[in-house]
């Protein structure tokens, strides 16, 4: 076990060190992520982030949820990024020039991005409201659900691009994880070439170290599936037909079936009817089962549509169904095994803290951002798997080993998955909030 991170005193200081990272990246009507890397807001950073808030600033909870919503499409879609107006142009790549969604009718007022990222934000609402359960989050809640609900719905009818039940992620970046090893497959088949950047001037590798970060010719794919799906208009349409990257991703999919159990326990609370909810919970996760699970490995692995094909790299995003209440017990079991196995190092007592890629992969990497590292996102997600499925033991040792990274680090981004050193920004947002909510 980490050092600081056992007694009461301990716990005062990183929840003043939490609350005050939250304060001091709270920004009018949300929190960005990080001051220096990510200075607008981003959609399941704010639903992480509310989660946390709830607990401190229950107000700033639903208002930084709202205020994302406020961005959300006429179709639906949440945005990944809404830029706030008054930061310098250029300050974040690729910005409002790139994602130009001020030209597609339907988008909002404020400048967007055109992508979404994992559904989490149904599930972090009721989280919020547990956390504090007033008039005044009833009445949010109740603002929120059609907002969630309209979310789901252009999930379900517009990004179903195999017609199986499951959403199909467009970019990388909808997933959350850019660089996961996940997308290696599906990325090499994307055509770019690495000398487009310089075109281009990231800001990234300013405020962080370019060895930590995605590469220039990631970026230049980025760009170009960006351009493509730009082209098309950010229609859903037609997608199989052309668009280069259409990947179903377990982590998108088990948030996307958690939201339908968290709507329905939102339904009830304010009135309205759970039983749809709970009817396309269950139709989810049996298409996860159906289409995400491999049998020879156990766990859970993204589909390229475009080969029809299950991605091989072995990924923390398979262990993520595990947030899924109604996923069947051999199944579970079998990712509980996947957690404990050398790949990902799971335990009472955890050694090291858990990766984000499989640690004995020739091709991890501790340094880059999702090959590696540990986010407390991911770890917060898969602790609350481990409870849901009955190793209460398990998610106690992961919750002391995240406790630990941030005991020893700080509210960084990431952290080297060896020695818990803290690599990205040094006062993230999420980091911050879901340490709070660990701690409560
Ligand atoms: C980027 C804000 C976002 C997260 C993503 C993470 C990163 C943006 O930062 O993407 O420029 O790389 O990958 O999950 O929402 O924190």
């Amino acid at each position: 076990e980490a050092a600081g991170t056992g007694g009461p005193a301990d716990a005062t200081r990183l929840r003043r060190l939490a609350v005050d990272t939250l304060d001091a990246n709270w920004e009018h009507d949300h929190t960005v992520p990080s001051r220096t890397l990510y200075p607008h807001q981003w959609s399941w950073d704010s639903a992480f982030i509310a989660i946390g808030l709830a607990q401190v600033r229950p107000d700033r909870a639903w208002r930084e949820l709202a205020s994302l919503f406020r961005a959300q499409w006429a179709d639906g879609r949440v945005p990944h990024i809404v830029f706030n107006p008054a930061i310098r142009v250029g300050a974040y790549f690729p910005g409002p020039e790139m994602w130009r969604s001020a030209d597609v009718p339907g988008a909002p007022a404020v400048a967007t991005s055109g992508l979404v990222q994992p559904p989490v934000h149904a599930l972090a609402a009721l989280l919020a409201y547990r956390r504090a359960p007033d008039p005044r989050g009833l009445a949010a809640l109740r603002r929120l659900y059609p907002a969630l609900v309209a979310q789901q719905r252009y999930l379900a009818d517009r990004r179903d691009v195999a017609g199986d039940g499951l959403v199909c992620i467009v970019h990388p970046w909808e997933s959350g994880l850019d660089n996961s090893p996940a997308w290696d497959e599906p990325m090499a088949a994307v055509p770019a070439e690495a000398a487009v950047m310089r075109a281009y001037r990231r800001h990234d590798t300013t405020h962080a170290d370019a060895a930590h970060r995605p590469t220039d010719l990631d970026y230049a794919r980025y760009l170009a599936i960006v351009a493509a799906y730009r082209e098309h208009g950010y229609a859903d349409r037609d997608l199989a037909d052309g668009h280069p990257f259409l990947v179903e991703c377990p982590l998108f999919n088990a948030a996307f079936g958690a939201a339908e159990h968290a709507l329905a326990e939102i339904a009830a609370l304010i009135g309205d009817d759970p039983g749809p909810h709970r009817a396309r919970a269950t139709r989810i996760t049996e298409a996860l089962l159906r289409r995400l699970h491999d049998p020879d490995t156990g766990t859970f692995q993204p589909r390229d549509l475009r080969t029809d094909r299950l991605v091989n790299a072995r990924t923390v995003l398979g262990l993520t169904p595990l947030i899924l209440p109604d996923l069947p017990t051999r199944q579970a079991d079998a990712l509980v095994v996947e957690a404990r196995s050398a790949r990902f190092g799971v335990a009472r007592r955890m050694d090291r803290p858990l990766p984000t890629y499989d640690r004995t992969a020739p091709d991890f990497e501790p340094l880059r951002y999702w090959r590696g590292p540990s986010w407390l996102n991911i770890g917060w997600l898969v602790r609350r798997g481990l409870l849901t499925h009955g190793h209460p033991e398990l998610a106690a040792g992961l919750r002391r080993s995240m406790i630990g990274l941030v005991a020893g680090a700080g509210c960084h981004e990431y952290f080297h998955p060896d020695t818990g050193a803290g690599l990205g920004s040094p006062s993230f947002g999420w980091t911050a909030a879901l340490v709070l909510d660990l701690l409560a």
